[in-house]
């Protein structure tokens, strides 16, 4: 037995033997201390095991270490040579662990990285649960794209156009000029008075037919959907904020049967054959004749009730043929081209094809509304 005390021990039983018999030599103990130090190393299966173990054969108190404190037992020559062949393990011990650290090391790398894939695929617990409350277009949203829909299929392209309008495209250029009697039923939010122009929150989407008008020459079939302003008390069909889809069509030889025509084929194809429409006569400045499209009021059946003033129409839209005044203010030859434009309301039109009876409902947010549709 050796310890660190010297290299033969007695046993307990104070039997001494000779060297050559039992005790093993040196340079036997030190491939043994050796061979059970690498199978530690490469038994350890992390990189804190392997810590604990590179302390354990390489550090202060490890059989390595104590017996290089035998040597001093030993004289000059055979200190140096024992010296060197501990010294000699010492270093492959060394190259081992860290042979073992990195291959350790670059395992728990991998799996840790592996643990942190994000896959954008997973359906995750918390996704199943909102995908329940997911959220939808509001009504408004849903009916525009409707509306775009049914009149994109009869051939009209759909354009847009700015809210914030100069009183030229809002009012001028439609054939209203300033003090004319009709600005005061389209009374709106003013951004600047007068310097250099007034700015104003549209207060329809007519407007758009003079932007489209100035920069694309005729024909044109268009629809332009968008929202609108107007100074006005919030009542069952009015509200201060609220949307249109404007309507022209400018080309040769266009008659006021083309506009009956397409407001009966839109009114057919979103309301259904059910609905009840009909034009009556009306004032627009920009148009003439003008005309305004009604349907039975979808809440009373036609019967008369708060929803439509007791009369039992609702009104859905202003149209007519455009007036020769918009074309020559837009540099279009009225001897030549003939149109018609028509102005829905948005919120109106979904109004009557969902029988809501008070329109405030459409800004109110309530999800418990909002989500029947
Ligand atoms: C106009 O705004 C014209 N620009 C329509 C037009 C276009 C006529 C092209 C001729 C040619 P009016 O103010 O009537 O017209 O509005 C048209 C439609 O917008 C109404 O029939 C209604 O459906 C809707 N509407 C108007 N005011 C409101 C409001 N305050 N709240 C909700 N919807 C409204």
């Amino acid at each position: 037995m050796t310890g660190a005390d010297g290299d033969v021990r007695s046993r307990s039983d104070g039997d001494v033997r000779s060297r050559s018999e039992e005790v093993p030599s040196r340079s036997e103990e030190v491939a043994r201390i050796e061979r059970d130090a690498a199978d530690a190393i490469g038994a350890a299966t992390t990189s804190a095991a392997l810590a604990e173990v590179q302390t354990a054969v390489l550090g202060k108190r490890s059989a390595l270490a104590l017996a290089h404190r035998d040597l001093a037992a030993l004289d000059a020559d055979a200190r140096r040579t024992a010296g060197k062949v501990l010294h000699d393990v010492r270093t492959r011990l060394e190259t081992l662990v860290a042979a073992r650290a990195q291959e350790l090391g670059a395992a728990e790398r991998a799996a840790m990285l592996e643990q942190d894939r994000l896959d954008l695929t997973e359906v995750t617990e918390s996704e199943v649960r909102s995908a329940i409350s997911r959220g939808r277009l509001h009504l408004v949203n849903q009916t525009q794209r409707e509306l775009e829909d049914v009149f994109v299929a009869m051939g009209f392209t759909v354009a847009e156009g700015p809210e914030a309008e100069t009183d030229w495209y809002n009012f001028e250029a439609l054939n209203i000029p300033p003090a004319h009697p009709a600005r005061s039923m389209w009374d709106t939010f003013y951004l600047e008075l007068g310097q250099p122009e007034t700015v104003v929150l549209r207060t329809h989407t007519s407007p758009v037919q003079i932007h489209l008008m100035e920069d694309s020459p005729p024909p044109v079939h268009a629809v332009m959907p968008g929202r609108c302003y107007r100074r006005e008390t919030p009542d069952a069909r009015h509200l201060a904020v609220f949307h249109q889809m404007e309507g022209l069509v400018v080309d040769h030889g266009i008659t006021f049967a083309d506009l009956a025509g397409t407001i009966e084929t839109f009114t057919t194809r979103y309301f259904g054959a059910d609905i009840h429409s009909r034009l009556r006569p009306g004032y627009f400045p920009f148009t003439e004749p003008s005309a305004e499209v009604e349907v039975t009021c979808t809440i009373c059946r036609g019967a008369g009730c708060r929803t439509c003033s007791g009369t039992g129409w609702v009104e859905l839209a202003g149209c007519g043929m455009v007036d020769p005044a918009v074309f020559e203010a837009v540099g279009i030859d009225p001897e030549e081209w003939t149109g018609f434009a028509f102005g829905f309301g948005i919120d109106r039109c979904a109004q009557m094809r969902h029988v809501i009876a008070d329109m405030r409902v459409l800004t109110e947010n309530d999800v418990r509304f909002l989500r029947q549709f």
